[in-house]
């Protein structure tokens, strides 16, 4: 899943793509770099980023992903916790809406999930991105991810979404220290006990910059490393902004018995 932000103030490509012919020329570049599907998000979500108006928001995305429906087969995400943001996309041609809230944000979101049948990413997130990395606590962190994920399946089977659809994200940097993101990172294996796809966008996050010793340097390897220990795991679906690398590193670590 290759990463269209088109937002004045994402942590690692915010202001690049605002303009709709730089987001769809992005997109396509993902594609053409191996990209299966594409994540158009128009509010940052990252710690205490400001909110956006639901007007400015579908004012950012519902171009861009008009263009890709048009210039592009691979499936459109929407990447939004507000359910009027999805309706708009879908109404668009995206096929997938990303929740980061886990359908929790908006209480109109099940609604558009259960009668579009649009595809839903539900995701761990504690607290809201202007709250979640003040002093995030858990006993068990996997444990509790994990319970809480499969909680929000149920809760979505049992409104009208079918589990097909459905695919988890436990939220690495959302509302989780260095700490605990490591420790959701080794235990993504154990999500597919949920009968879901599992979906984990850790690219680039600041985590990275900490194991590395470096806040200020590329974390696009350190982002392809963490690729491959969760190809390892299993995981079906990984966000990224580098699709060319973390592609190329999978076809070569596959290809050469990493995978067997
Ligand atoms: N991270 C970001 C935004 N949306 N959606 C899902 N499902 N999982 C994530 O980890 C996630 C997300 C934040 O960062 P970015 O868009 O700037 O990479």
């Amino acid at each position: 899943m290759g990463i269209v932000n088109v937002t004045p103030d994402s942590f690692s490509d915010g202001g690049r793509f605002l303009d709709v012919d730089a987001a769809v020329a992005h997109a396509l570049a993902l594609v053409a770099d191996g990209a299966d599907v594409l994540d158009i998000g128009g509010e940052s979500t990252r710690p205490r980023a400001e909110p956006v108006p639901e007007g400015v928001e579908i004012e950012r995305v519902l171009p861009v992903i008009r263009r890709l429906v048009d210039e592009t087969e691979v499936p459109i995400s929407i990447d939004t916790r507000k359910a009027a943001v999805a309706q708009a996309a879908i109404g668009a041609g995206a096929e997938i809406v990303n929740d980061v809230t886990g359908c929790e944000g908006d209480p109109a979101m099940v609604g558009v999930a259960a009668e579009t049948g649009a595809g839903l990413c539900v995701m761990h997130m504690r607290g809201t991105p202007q709250t979640m990395q003040e002093n995030p606590m858990y006993t068990d962190v996997a444990a509790e991810v994990r319970c809480y994920l499969q909680s929000r399946r149920d809760a979505l089977i049992s409104a009208g979404v079918a589990k097909e659809r459905i695919c988890v994200d436990p939220g690495i940097g959302f509302g989780k220290t260095y700490e605990h993101n490591l420790a959701l990172l080794q235990n993504c294996h154990a999500l597919h006990a949920l009968g879901c796809p599992v979906l984990v966008g850790h690219s680039r996050k600041s985590f990275l910059g900490k194991l590395l010793g470096n806040d200020e340097g590329d974390r696009t390897l350190a982002t392809v490393g963490v690729a491959l220990s969760l190809a390892v795991q299993g995981v079906q679906v990984l966000r990224v902004h580098d699709a060319r690398q973390v592609r190329e590193a999978l076809l070569a670590f596959e290809t050469s018995g990493g995978l067997a």
